[in-house]
């Protein structure tokens, strides 16, 4: 498929065209860069919502309850889980194609997982292009799933302008969500599995600690759910509804929109230094410069400057020759 055969059939909303569209964006390569170019002026008419928490609090299976709700009431939705860098979780996105996997033959749904690139890197690029597609595939709602927020690559608040924080009772969660300073990003609190013992006892340590937090313009809403029944989904979408109302006033939206794509940005380019960095820090360089450094030749912030030079200019030997010379 050619990329222009690609974008046409994008424009239609062929699911082929967008599957491969997502395919080229995940390369990184030229090919992508074309798709994304002629997509981006056509996005940003989706609702963008991102679904975060811990492993295992049921993120996807409270998906696959909000693309069922979401049919009902006739909206088209995709959904982009993000995998992390680790292999290990391979078991966790087969599981969420099983969970996921009753809304297939539903043309109005799309759903994709990114898959992990490994030392490649460029995980938050391939993401943020991903929704581009999607956006301008004409998709009513785009959710992006990913693990946790901190340690993970992929900025979920920075591609969507709802972030739901999903949490689960009688996994430490509430405790977890407040040291790493969680309650500062969501905009949406789920208490998942609320059928468990717990719920109740999360739920308040929940509204104490947001009773802490100074006072803004929006307190996220604590919304108790069971994902596998389904039970407080239309309540989940009901704030979602209020927390975009919210957003509409004193140009908030036009703001968090910003906010978002500086942040983005700046992810965007430090994935590439990132990417530049495994380049130039080939192991003949490397091995050299470490034993400059170890020889006492070398002090270590002047070997970061070298290794620094390197990125931004012609490889030079790790003495600061080039080459040869
Ligand atoms: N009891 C109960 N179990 C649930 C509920 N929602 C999800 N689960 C179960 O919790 C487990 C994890 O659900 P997932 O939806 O895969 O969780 P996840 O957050 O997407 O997991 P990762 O993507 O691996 O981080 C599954 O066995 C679900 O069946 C619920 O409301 N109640
Ligand atoms: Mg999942």
């Amino acid at each position: 498929m050619r990329v222009a055969d690609v974008l046409a059939g994008v424009e239609r909303g062929e699911r082929r065209a967008v599957g491969r569209a997502i395919s080229m964006v995940e390369g990184l390569g030229p090919e992508g860069r074309e798709v994304v170019g002629a997509l981006h002026p056509r996005a940003g008419r989706a609702l963008r919502i991102g679904v975060t928490g811990s492993p295992g609090a049921g993120k996807s299976t409270l998906i696959s309850a909000l693309v069922r709700h979401l049919r009902r009431h006739g909206h088209t939705v995709a959904v982009v889980s993000v995998d992390p860098t680790s292999p290990f979780t391979r078991g966790a996105v087969l599981g969420d194609r099983i969970r996921l996997s009753d809304h297939f033959l539903d043309r109005g749904v799309f759903i994709r997982s990114m898959a992990s690139r490994g030392h490649l890197g460029g995980l938050a690029e391939a993401t943020g292009d991903a929704v581009i597609v999607l956006d301008a595939a004409g998709f009513d709602v785009v959710l992006v799933e990913t693990v946790g927020a901190g340690q993970n690559e992929v900025e979920v608040q920075s591609l969507t302008e709802t972030v739901v924080l999903v949490l689960m009772p009688g996994s430490g969660d509430s405790i977890q969500a407040i040291k790493a300073g969680l309650m500062e990003i969501p905009d949406l609190l789920v208490i998942n599995k609320s059928d468990r013992p717990g719920a109740d006892l999360l739920r308040a340590e929940l509204e104490a600690a947001l009773g802490l937090v100074p006072a803004g313009p929006w307190t996220p809403p604590v919304v108790m759910t069971q994902a596998l029944d389904g039970t407080g989904i239309p309540e989940l979408w009901d704030a979602v509804g209020e927390h975009r109302a919210f957003l509409a006033g004193e140009g908030r939206l036009a703001a968090r929109s910003a906010a978002g794509m500086d942040r983005q940005l700046r992810a965007l380019v430090l994935e590439r230094l990132a990417r530049r960095l495994d380049e130039a820090a080939d192991p003949a360089f490397m091995g050299a410069l470490v034993d400059l450094v170890l020889a006492r030749e070398l002090d270590p912030p002047t070997a970061a400057d070298r290794l620094l030079d390197r990125l931004t200019t012609a490889p030079r030997g790790p003495g600061g020759r080039a080459p040869g010379a």
